[in-house]
């Protein structure tokens, strides 16, 4: 719970934040602002990320601030860590297991669903899966710290908001993002400038790639479900990074027909990062955790390692199924 955290907070002489790696603008938004405030209070704090931070942050300066776990010899432990948008360890290895080692404790700060297969949170962690954002969740227990904002931790928690409710678009039918955001305004932190760099930024090179990508897109389902694969040969072709396409699939969920649609990213060969959107007719978080991944009921996804064809064929067959239970 977030007072039983918050007191964790205070009584830590040293603290570790984290996310999940290829980090997104929630977990990352949401570990800069309270490591804005922390910082700013006077605390022992660090960041230590998995992987590199996605160039289309550069605006909140990650490598001034962050470090990144490369070799395990190197790692120094704290007395508390906090990991965010995310309770699957998982998708924190390698750091993960250098933590559990060397820090006294570690704790979750997440909006996703516990897993029904798979790993379960550390005690002490919190999870409120009504929050649109972890950026939320850092505010609140900004707040509840008693610790006070400055122009940074706004910049970054705005970031997280923003980001994970696309603009405002999600927000789990709850005024508390648009009231956060209003708050955050007060510190002069150039939303337009942030809404540029989040949802305005693409290249050249992105266009030409979604171009040859979405000439590729599959129906089925009369047009109700949608497939697409894209190669990391095409990524590398177009010298995109891994992250660039993350929003291919939000993309695809603006096709007034559609229900769900799967998008295959393949990360080497035969392995793929699989990611599903659903607009509420059927949830997809089972399809992602029959794959061995999680998420959120309407926007889960995997790491999955096989053939396509035949985990294109299971996908497919898992969610026409879902969908052939709900009417038009
Ligand atoms: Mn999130």
């Amino acid at each position: 719970m977030i007072k039983d955290l918050a007191a964790q907070i205070k009584k830590a002489r040293s603290l570790i934040l984290s996310t999940h790696r290829q980090c997104d603008g929630d977990g990352l938004g949401a570990q800069l602002g309270l490591y804005h405030t922390l910082k700013a209070a006077g605390k022992d704090v660090r960041i230590i990320n998995v992987d590199a931070t996605p160039k289309k942050y550069r605006f909140l300066n990650p490598d001034q601030h962050i470090q990144y776990f490369e070799d395990k010899a190197d790692f120094v432990g704290a007395d508390l860590a906090l990991i965010f948008d995310t309770n699957d360890e998982r998708l924190v290895e390698p750091l993960f297991g250098e933590m559990k080692k060397k820090v006294s404790q570690v704790a979750f700060v997440d909006h996703h669903p516990l897993l029904k297969k798979g790993p379960q949170p550390t005690v002490g962690s919190w999870i409120d899966v009504t929050a649109a954002s972890t950026g939320e969740l850092a505010f609140r227990l900004i707040k509840e710290l008693g610790c006070s904002l400055n122009r940074e931790a706004a910049r970054a928690l705005y970031t997280s908001i923003t980001f994970d409710t696309q603009l405002y678009r999600f927000i789990r039918n709850s005024p508390s993002s648009h009231l956060i955001a209003a708050e955050l305004l007060q510190f002069e932190i150039g939303i337009e400038e942030i809404h540029r760099h989040l949802f305005g930024h693409q290249t050249v090179q992105k266009m030409a790639f979604l171009a040859k990508a979405l000439s590729e897109i599959e129906y089925f389902c009369e047009g109700r479900l949608a497939v697409l694969r894209l190669s990391d040969h095409d990524l590398l072709s177009f010298g995109l990074e891994p992250d660039e396409s993350r929003d291919v699939i939000d993309l695809l969920m603006t096709i007034e027909t559609l229900e769900a649609a799967a998008l295959f990213r393949e990360d080497a060969p035969e392995s793929y990062k699989v990611s599903f959107r659903s607009k509420g007719q059927i949830e997809v978080l089972s399809a992602a955790e029959n794959l061995g991944g999680g998420g959120h009921l309407y926007a889960a996804g995997a790491f999955v390692r096989s053939a396509y064809a035949p985990l294109k064929a299971n996908v497919i067959k898992d969610l026409s199924e879902k969908l052939s239970k709900t009417s038009y």
